[in-house]
């Protein structure tokens, strides 16, 4: 048998279950899940190689129609995951399997002619199949573009096996791109400062952990332990407060389960050394965006 390779865009709106579908493609917990929309800002890669077959997954910014240069930049990432990808991974949310929101997403995919599109009608582990049923047909007979429609629960692992199976047997033939062993492209400092806004995005209400920025000022891959030095930049001097809490509780526990996070990833020991700084307005700034590592 030849080898086969190929890329495989993982889209769809914000909180759809991409990230937790490729964390589990993969079987590793590569990607950072919370139950808030926008968490994933960086499309990152996802490799897997196994029986002749390197799968490599790019999972995306969920698509949101927001005004702000940022939001412009997320729909960018999600523009070139597609143009990028042999086959197209749509995660729809069958608890809000709501067309409408995905529409101009919809649009996009169809105007890049060539590719399948796979729709992944996630999250049944909360739905009754008498209800599924009849919106999996319906979802079918209005979307002749989709090659297969396949309910899973991303969560759970129901059906991602055979998803994995469908993609493997439709990869074109092609070699092996990277190395065996290698499963992202992204560096540890890249997965570290994920691990910290996964963190962070679990203790602050729905605003705070967007209006944040984390970046490593200093990683050193030493033999008995990983050390990062960290800054995360917010806006304006009370949300510095609140990102380290009364007493420096908040950013104490943010800490630790980031550590541990880490540490479990990387299977190292890991040591963080943290800092809260203030950049106003970052988030419109091309400068400053750009100085963080976003590229405009
Ligand atoms: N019940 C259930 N929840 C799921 C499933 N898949 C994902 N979730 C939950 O849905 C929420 C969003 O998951 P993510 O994987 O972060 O979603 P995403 O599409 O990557 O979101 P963004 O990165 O914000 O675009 C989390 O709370 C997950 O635990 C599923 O199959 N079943
Ligand atoms: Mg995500």
């Amino acid at each position: 048998m030849s080898f086969r390779s190929g890329y495989i865009a993982i889209i769809g709106l914000p909180n759809a279950g991409k990230s937790t579908l490729l964390n589990r493609l993969l079987g590793k917990e590569l990607c950072i899940i919370s139950n808030k929309p926008q968490t994933t800002r960086n499309s990152i890669l996802g490799i897997r190689t196994i029986d002749k077959h390197q799968l490599i997954f790019i999972d995306s910014p969920g698509w949101y129609e927001g005004k702000l240069k940022i939001d412009k930049f997320y729909r960018g990432q999600v523009t070139q995951t597609i143009q990028d990808a042999d086959i197209v991974v749509f995660v729809l949310d069958g608890l809000e399997p709501r067309f409408k929101q995905n529409k101009s997403l919809i649009e996009l995919v169809r105007s890049s002619k060539n590719k399948e599109i796979i729709l992944v009608f996630n999250k049944i582990d909360r739905l009754k199949q008498s209800k599924m049923i009849p919106l999996l047909s319906r979802i079918g007979e209005d979307h002749p573009e989709l090659s297969e429609i396949i309910p899973c629960s991303a969560k759970d692992g129901h059906n991602v096996d055979v998803l994995l199976e469908i993609l493997k047997s439709k990869i074109p033939e092609g070699p092996e791109l990277y190395p065996e062993e290698m499963y992202t492209d992204k560096s540890p400092s890249f997965l570290m400062s994920e691990f910290l806004r996964e963190s962070y995005i679990k203790y602050l209400d729905e605003e705070l952990p967007f209006v944040l920025a984390v970046v490593v000022e200093d990683f050193k891959d030493l033999e008995t332990r990983l050390e990062f030095r960290i800054s995360v930049y917010v806006e304006r001097d009370g949300q510095k407060a609140i990102l380290i809490g009364p007493g420096g509780a908040l950013i104490h526990q943010i800490k630790k389960d980031t550590i541990i996070r880490a540490r479990n990833f990387f299977s190292k020991k890991v040591v963080l050394d943290m800092w809260i700084k203030v950049k106003p307005n970052w988030r419109q700034s091309e400068s400053i965006l750009k100085q963080i590592g976003y590229k405009i």
